[in-house]
């Protein structure tokens, strides 16, 4: 039986040594990430059973991807090898705000997986589905894919986790709600920012509670708000919890943080643990991705999470 499975894109990413625009950067740090990978590596880490479905280049990243993931015990069984290059990206830092990405990732390896490559039976042997909102805007095959794994998880009675990490180099904003509607209201799960909720909902008015409430209308079960340095908030119809932030020192790059927080409110949830503990293994996660350039290299093993929210519990009381 596998914990929860997930599917997209992973690719080479290029981190500069030193900040500014990456025309003058000299020096890169070859790191390799994706929102899913990520995803499945904290999720692993933290003792689940992960599988990650893809396609990568028979390339040197595409080698690293699958390496990298194995180290981690993620199941690989369902990564096929494509003669389309594996895609590639390059953050950019800046001293006056949040890191930039330039992604060369059209045509990639993984821009071809398609409905051909989900199978049912595997989605059918987890006890849930992560889905991201990157990979249907990948491709038209992608698209179909993303449809296929959660019509097989909601026939096998699997559990469809969606994190919609709405990247704006890939839709317009205009096109969020049609694209983003229909895989909400086809969630169990939801776990996202509020930005992206109210880009979803086109609300930029109401108070969270009510979008909170407006998400649950639609459909999931469980809507979850990564709130970053103000903590995160998850709603039922019959309970609402708001968990504060676990504290951070300096913040070296954010990106990863998000799926990090995925990973541990799943390991929680996925155990049975109740909505407050299951935010602050998110939390704290999320915390730990943000202290190093890589996405996913910051996420802590199990024994040190559970050390670390001892720690962080003792400190609060
Ligand atoms: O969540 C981290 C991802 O944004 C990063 O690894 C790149 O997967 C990526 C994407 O599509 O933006």
């Amino acid at each position: 039986m596998v914990d929860v499975i997930t599917f997209g894109e992973a690719m080479a990413v290029f981190v500069p040594t030193a900040p500014g625009p990456l025309r003058h950067v000299r020096q890169f740090e070859k790191h390799v990430a994706g929102a899913e990978f990520n995803l499945a590596i904290g999720a692993s880490r933290l003792g689940l059973e992960a599988g990650w479905i893809s396609r990568v280049g028979r390339d040197e990243f595409g080698e690293e991807i699958v390496r990298v993931l194995r180290g981690e015990g993620v199941d690989t069984r369902h990564v096929l090898f494509s003669n389309r290059p594996t895609g590639v990206y390059f953050k950019e830092y800046s001293a006056l705000g949040e890191p930039r990405v330039s992604y060369y990732r059209a045509g990639s390896a993984a821009s071809e997986l398609g409905p051909d490559d989900i199978d049912p039976g595997y989605i059918a042997s987890a006890q849930a589905l992560h889905v991201t909102g990157i990979t249907p805007l990948l491709s038209e095959s992608c698209r179909q894919a993303t449809r296929k794994a959660m019509d097989a998880a909601h026939q096998a009675g699997v559990t469809v986790v969606l994190d919609p990490n709405i990247r704006y180099k890939l839709i317009a904003p205009d096109n969020v709600p049609a694209v983003f509607r229909p895989l909400l209201e086809d969630s169990d799960l939801v776990l996202a920012g509020e930005g992206e909720l109210r880009a979803i909902l086109q609300d930029e008015i109401s108070p969270l509670e009510r979008l909170e409430e407006a998400v649950l209308d639609l459909g999931p079960r469980l809507v979850v708000v990564k709130r970053g340095a103000e903590g995160a908030v998850a709603r039922t119809a019959e309970e609402r919890v708001e968990e504060g932030p676990y504290p951070v020192e300096r913040v070296v790059d954010p990106i990863g943080a998000g799926d990090g927080f995925d990973a541990g409110f799943l390991a929680g949830w996925l155990r049975k643990w109740e909505l407050r503990q299951c935010l602050r293994l998110g939390n704290l996660v999320g915390a730990s991705a943000t202290g190093v350039h890589g996405d996913h290299e910051g996420y802590p093993s199990w024994e040190d999470a559970l050390a670390m929210l001892e720690r962080h519990q003792d400190a609060c009381r």
